[in-house]
Protein backbone atom coordinates (compact mmCIF):
# COMPACT_ATOMS: atom_id res chain seq x y z
CA UNK A 1 0.00 0.00 0.00
CA UNK A 2 2.87 2.22 0.77
CA UNK A 3 4.70 1.59 -2.68
CA UNK A 4 1.24 2.50 -4.24
CA UNK A 5 1.47 6.13 -2.56
CA UNK A 6 4.49 6.13 -3.64
CA UNK A 7 4.38 5.19 -7.37
CA UNK A 8 1.24 7.61 -7.43
CA UNK A 9 3.30 10.48 -6.81
CA UNK A 10 6.24 9.33 -8.82
CA UNK A 11 5.68 11.42 -11.62
CA UNK A 12 5.20 14.77 -9.84
CA UNK A 13 8.03 13.83 -7.89
CA UNK A 14 10.09 14.15 -10.82
CA UNK A 15 11.35 10.49 -10.12
CA UNK A 16 10.20 8.65 -12.80
CA UNK A 17 13.00 8.55 -16.15
CA UNK A 18 13.93 6.49 -19.04
CA UNK A 19 17.15 5.22 -20.77
CA UNK A 20 17.39 4.51 -24.38
CA UNK A 21 18.93 1.47 -25.74
CA UNK A 22 20.51 1.82 -29.55
CA UNK A 23 19.06 -0.20 -32.81
CA UNK A 24 21.63 -1.18 -35.00
CA UNK A 25 22.05 -1.71 -38.45
CA UNK A 26 24.55 -5.30 -37.85
CA UNK A 27 26.23 -5.22 -41.24
CA UNK A 28 27.02 -0.80 -41.34
CA UNK A 29 26.83 -0.47 -37.28
CA UNK A 30 24.53 2.46 -38.07
CA UNK A 31 22.03 3.15 -35.52
CA UNK A 32 18.60 3.38 -36.89
CA UNK A 33 16.65 3.37 -33.36
CA UNK A 34 16.49 3.67 -30.15
CA UNK A 35 13.82 2.40 -27.55
CA UNK A 36 12.70 4.10 -24.68
CA UNK A 37 12.93 1.90 -21.31
CA UNK A 38 11.17 3.64 -18.21
CA UNK A 39 12.86 3.75 -14.61
CA UNK A 40 11.87 4.69 -11.31
CA UNK A 41 13.96 6.86 -9.34
CA UNK A 42 12.73 6.38 -5.28
CA UNK A 43 14.55 8.01 -2.71
CA UNK A 44 13.42 5.23 -0.49
CA UNK A 45 14.36 2.43 -2.62
CA UNK A 46 16.65 3.17 -5.23
CA UNK A 47 15.90 2.62 -9.03
CA UNK A 48 13.25 0.29 -9.29
CA UNK A 49 13.26 -1.92 -12.87
CA UNK A 50 10.23 -1.77 -14.84
CA UNK A 51 9.08 -5.09 -13.94
CA UNK A 52 8.59 -4.14 -10.75
CA UNK A 53 6.20 -1.21 -10.76
CA UNK A 54 5.02 -2.02 -14.01
CA UNK A 55 2.35 -4.58 -13.09
CA UNK A 56 1.88 -2.45 -10.17
CA UNK A 57 0.98 0.58 -12.16
CA UNK A 58 -1.04 -1.38 -14.20
CA UNK A 59 -3.41 -2.87 -11.11
CA UNK A 60 -3.77 0.38 -9.48
CA UNK A 61 -5.12 2.18 -12.75
CA UNK A 62 -1.89 4.48 -13.23
CA UNK A 63 -0.42 2.86 -16.36
CA UNK A 64 -2.11 5.19 -18.22
CA UNK A 65 -1.08 8.48 -16.69
CA UNK A 66 2.69 6.42 -16.27
CA UNK A 67 2.30 5.78 -20.06
CA UNK A 68 1.38 9.31 -21.12
CA UNK A 69 4.21 10.55 -19.10
CA UNK A 70 6.86 8.17 -21.09
CA UNK A 71 5.14 8.48 -24.57
CA UNK A 72 6.17 12.66 -24.12
CA UNK A 73 9.29 12.33 -22.49
CA UNK A 74 10.38 10.23 -25.55
CA UNK A 75 9.14 12.75 -28.23
CA UNK A 76 10.59 15.38 -26.17
CA UNK A 77 13.35 13.91 -26.35
CA UNK A 78 13.65 12.82 -29.79
CA UNK A 79 13.16 16.84 -30.41
CA UNK A 80 15.55 17.44 -28.15
CA UNK A 81 18.73 15.35 -29.61
CA UNK A 82 17.42 16.82 -33.04
CA UNK A 83 17.68 20.36 -31.79
CA UNK A 84 21.55 19.24 -30.75
CA UNK A 85 21.84 17.99 -34.23
CA UNK A 86 21.96 14.61 -33.34
CA UNK A 87 20.35 11.92 -35.68
CA UNK A 88 17.83 9.34 -34.28
CA UNK A 89 15.78 7.99 -36.99
CA UNK A 90 13.33 6.51 -34.29
CA UNK A 91 12.57 5.81 -31.23
CA UNK A 92 10.41 2.65 -30.04
CA UNK A 93 7.84 2.86 -26.59
CA UNK A 94 6.43 0.20 -25.02
CA UNK A 95 2.60 -0.04 -24.49
CA UNK A 96 0.76 -2.23 -21.60
CA UNK A 97 -2.14 -3.94 -22.28
CA UNK A 98 -3.96 -1.91 -19.78
CA UNK A 99 -3.50 1.01 -21.98
CA UNK A 100 -5.77 -0.34 -24.56
CA UNK A 101 -8.93 -0.94 -22.12
CA UNK A 102 -10.12 2.39 -21.26
CA UNK A 103 -10.10 5.24 -24.41
CA UNK A 104 -8.49 5.78 -27.33
CA UNK A 105 -5.02 4.77 -27.52
CA UNK A 106 -4.99 6.70 -30.67
CA UNK A 107 -6.19 10.04 -29.54
CA UNK A 108 -4.06 10.22 -26.70
CA UNK A 109 -0.87 9.69 -29.02
CA UNK A 110 -2.04 12.08 -31.71
CA UNK A 111 -2.24 14.49 -28.93
CA UNK A 112 1.16 14.01 -27.77
CA UNK A 113 2.63 13.71 -31.28
CA UNK A 114 0.96 17.20 -31.98
CA UNK A 115 2.00 18.39 -28.74
CA UNK A 116 5.72 17.82 -29.36
CA UNK A 117 6.22 18.02 -32.88
CA UNK A 118 7.55 14.67 -33.46
CA UNK A 119 6.88 13.06 -37.09
CA UNK A 120 4.40 10.07 -36.51
CA UNK A 121 6.59 7.87 -38.60
CA UNK A 122 9.93 8.31 -36.66
CA UNK A 123 7.55 6.71 -33.76
CA UNK A 124 7.37 2.97 -33.52
CA UNK A 125 4.85 1.41 -30.45
CA UNK A 126 5.58 -2.01 -29.24
CA UNK A 127 2.91 -4.26 -28.21
CA UNK A 128 3.56 -7.86 -26.77
CA UNK A 129 1.96 -10.55 -28.93
CA UNK A 130 -0.19 -11.73 -26.30
CA UNK A 131 -1.52 -8.11 -26.35
CA UNK A 132 -2.73 -8.49 -29.83
CA UNK A 133 -3.72 -11.89 -29.63
CA UNK A 134 -5.64 -11.22 -25.63
CA UNK A 135 -7.32 -7.96 -26.12
CA UNK A 136 -10.97 -7.92 -27.86
CA UNK A 137 -10.60 -4.96 -29.89
CA UNK A 138 -7.00 -5.02 -30.37
CA UNK A 139 -7.14 -4.83 -34.27
CA UNK A 140 -9.41 -1.78 -34.20
CA UNK A 141 -7.23 0.14 -31.77
CA UNK A 142 -3.68 -1.14 -34.27
CA UNK A 143 -5.67 0.14 -36.81
CA UNK A 144 -6.34 3.42 -35.38
CA UNK A 145 -2.68 3.70 -34.42
CA UNK A 146 -1.73 2.86 -37.85
CA UNK A 147 -4.08 5.52 -39.26
CA UNK A 148 -2.09 8.28 -37.50
CA UNK A 149 1.22 7.00 -39.59
CA UNK A 150 2.99 5.00 -36.41
CA UNK A 151 4.49 2.10 -36.42
CA UNK A 152 3.84 -1.17 -35.00
CA UNK A 153 5.90 -3.85 -33.50
CA UNK A 154 5.43 -6.93 -32.01
CA UNK A 155 7.48 -7.19 -28.55
CA UNK A 156 9.26 -11.03 -27.61
CA UNK A 157 7.91 -12.65 -30.82
CA UNK A 158 7.83 -16.34 -30.46
CA UNK A 159 6.88 -16.34 -26.53
CA UNK A 160 3.14 -15.57 -27.42
CA UNK A 161 0.59 -17.61 -29.39
CA UNK A 162 0.13 -15.76 -32.70
CA UNK A 163 -2.65 -16.28 -34.94
CA UNK A 164 -0.41 -16.31 -38.18
CA UNK A 165 -3.42 -14.95 -39.65
CA UNK A 166 -4.48 -12.45 -37.71
CA UNK A 167 -0.76 -11.42 -38.21
CA UNK A 168 -1.57 -10.77 -41.75
CA UNK A 169 -4.10 -8.43 -41.20
CA UNK A 170 -2.66 -6.24 -38.54
CA UNK A 171 -0.93 -2.95 -39.85
CA UNK A 172 1.90 -4.23 -38.29
CA UNK A 173 5.59 -3.30 -39.49
CA UNK A 174 8.33 -5.39 -37.58
CA UNK A 175 8.87 -8.44 -35.25
CA UNK A 176 11.14 -8.53 -32.55
CA UNK A 177 12.45 -11.89 -31.85
CA UNK A 178 12.60 -12.04 -28.08
CA UNK A 179 15.93 -12.50 -26.25
CA UNK A 180 14.87 -15.93 -24.91
CA UNK A 181 15.93 -17.27 -28.33
CA UNK A 182 18.94 -15.14 -29.38
CA UNK A 183 20.37 -16.27 -25.69
CA UNK A 184 22.02 -19.53 -26.77
CA UNK A 185 21.42 -18.97 -30.37
CA UNK A 186 25.08 -20.82 -31.27
CA UNK A 187 24.47 -24.06 -28.56
CA UNK A 188 21.12 -24.73 -28.88
CA UNK A 189 19.37 -25.93 -32.17
CA UNK A 190 15.83 -25.55 -31.37
CA UNK A 191 16.43 -21.66 -30.37
CA UNK A 192 18.54 -21.39 -34.23
CA UNK A 193 15.72 -23.11 -35.85
CA UNK A 194 12.99 -20.89 -33.92
CA UNK A 195 15.28 -17.79 -34.91
CA UNK A 196 15.58 -18.81 -38.44
CA UNK A 197 11.89 -19.66 -38.95
CA UNK A 198 10.91 -15.92 -37.34
CA UNK A 199 13.80 -14.34 -39.87
CA UNK A 200 12.02 -16.38 -42.44
CA UNK A 201 8.50 -15.42 -41.70
CA UNK A 202 8.93 -11.40 -41.77
CA UNK A 203 10.38 -11.68 -45.09
CA UNK A 204 7.64 -13.55 -46.68
CA UNK A 205 5.03 -11.37 -44.59
CA UNK A 206 6.92 -8.22 -45.60
CA UNK A 207 8.13 -7.24 -42.09
CA UNK A 208 11.35 -5.92 -40.62
CA UNK A 209 12.60 -8.61 -38.27
CA UNK A 210 15.09 -6.95 -35.02
CA UNK A 211 16.64 -9.72 -33.21
CA UNK A 212 17.24 -8.43 -29.11
CA UNK A 213 19.36 -9.40 -26.60
CA UNK A 214 22.12 -9.62 -28.78
CA UNK A 215 25.57 -9.60 -26.54
CA UNK A 216 28.52 -10.73 -28.84
CA UNK A 217 29.97 -10.75 -31.96
CA UNK A 218 28.83 -14.55 -32.71
CA UNK A 219 24.88 -13.59 -32.19
CA UNK A 220 25.24 -10.86 -34.56
CA UNK A 221 27.16 -12.95 -37.17
CA UNK A 222 24.77 -15.69 -37.34
CA UNK A 223 21.48 -13.01 -37.52
CA UNK A 224 23.55 -11.56 -40.26
CA UNK A 225 23.95 -14.81 -42.08
CA UNK A 226 19.93 -16.12 -42.05
CA UNK A 227 19.08 -12.81 -43.30
CA UNK A 228 18.41 -10.21 -39.95
CA UNK A 229 20.22 -7.10 -40.21
CA UNK A 230 18.94 -5.40 -37.12
CA UNK A 231 19.83 -5.69 -33.78
CA UNK A 232 19.21 -4.68 -29.95
CA UNK A 233 21.69 -5.77 -27.22
CA UNK A 234 24.36 -5.45 -24.42
CA UNK A 235 26.97 -6.03 -27.76
CA UNK A 236 25.81 -2.44 -29.19
CA UNK A 237 25.03 -0.73 -25.50
CA UNK A 238 22.97 -1.35 -22.65
CA UNK A 239 20.20 1.15 -22.15
CA UNK A 240 21.29 4.45 -21.28
CA UNK A 241 21.22 7.83 -20.24
CA UNK A 242 20.02 10.28 -23.22
CA UNK A 243 23.39 12.55 -22.46
CA UNK A 244 25.73 9.25 -23.02
CA UNK A 245 23.76 7.48 -25.88
CA UNK A 246 26.16 9.07 -28.64
CA UNK A 247 29.01 8.39 -25.95
CA UNK A 248 28.19 5.33 -25.30
CA UNK A 249 27.65 4.43 -29.39
CA UNK A 250 30.87 6.35 -30.40
CA UNK A 251 32.88 4.31 -28.29
CA UNK A 252 31.69 1.03 -29.70
CA UNK A 253 31.52 2.93 -33.53
O1 LIG B 1 14.51 -2.41 -19.09
P1 LIG B 1 14.20 -3.61 -18.78
O2 LIG B 1 14.70 -2.48 -18.98
O3 LIG B 1 14.37 -3.97 -17.37
O4 LIG B 1 12.63 -3.70 -19.12
C1 LIG B 1 11.92 -4.75 -18.58
C2 LIG B 1 10.53 -4.82 -19.14
O5 LIG B 1 9.79 -3.64 -18.90
C3 LIG B 1 10.48 -5.05 -20.64
O6 LIG B 1 9.52 -6.06 -20.84
C4 LIG B 1 9.98 -3.77 -21.19
O7 LIG B 1 9.21 -4.01 -22.37
C5 LIG B 1 9.13 -3.23 -20.06
N1 LIG B 1 9.08 -1.79 -20.14
C6 LIG B 1 10.12 -0.94 -20.13
N2 LIG B 1 9.71 0.33 -20.26
C7 LIG B 1 8.36 0.28 -20.38
C8 LIG B 1 7.34 1.27 -20.57
O8 LIG B 1 7.58 2.46 -20.68
N3 LIG B 1 6.06 0.82 -20.61
C9 LIG B 1 5.73 -0.48 -20.51
N4 LIG B 1 4.45 -0.82 -20.57
N5 LIG B 1 6.66 -1.44 -20.36
C10 LIG B 1 7.96 -1.07 -20.29
O1 LIG C 1 10.53 -7.08 -22.87
P1 LIG C 1 11.46 -6.09 -23.35
O2 LIG C 1 12.01 -6.97 -24.52
O3 LIG C 1 11.16 -4.85 -23.98
O4 LIG C 1 12.75 -6.13 -22.50
C1 LIG C 1 13.86 -5.42 -22.68
C2 LIG C 1 14.71 -5.84 -21.49
O5 LIG C 1 15.87 -6.52 -21.93
C3 LIG C 1 15.16 -4.69 -20.67
O6 LIG C 1 15.14 -5.12 -19.36
C4 LIG C 1 16.59 -4.49 -21.12
O7 LIG C 1 17.36 -3.87 -20.15
C5 LIG C 1 17.01 -5.93 -21.34
N1 LIG C 1 18.08 -6.11 -22.29
C6 LIG C 1 18.41 -5.32 -23.34
N2 LIG C 1 19.47 -5.82 -24.01
C7 LIG C 1 19.82 -6.95 -23.36
C8 LIG C 1 20.87 -7.91 -23.58
O8 LIG C 1 21.66 -7.85 -24.51
N3 LIG C 1 20.90 -8.95 -22.70
C9 LIG C 1 20.03 -9.09 -21.67
N4 LIG C 1 20.17 -10.13 -20.86
N5 LIG C 1 19.05 -8.19 -21.44
C10 LIG C 1 18.95 -7.13 -22.28
NA1 LIG D 1 10.09 -3.73 -25.51
MN1 LIG E 1 11.06 -7.59 -25.88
Amino acid sequence: LRLEAMLRRSIDKNEIFLNFQPQVEIDTGRLVGVEALVRWNSPELGVVPPIRFIPLAEDIGFISQLGKWVLQEACRQMMAWEAQGLAVPKIAVNLSVKQFERGSIATMVADVLKETGLDPHRLQLEVTESVIMNTGDALAFINDLHAIGVGLAIDDFGTGYSSLAYLKQMPVQTLKIDRSFIKDISTDINDEAITIAIIQLGKSLNLSVIAEGVETEEQADFLLRHGCNLAQGYYYSKPVMPEILFEAWNAKA
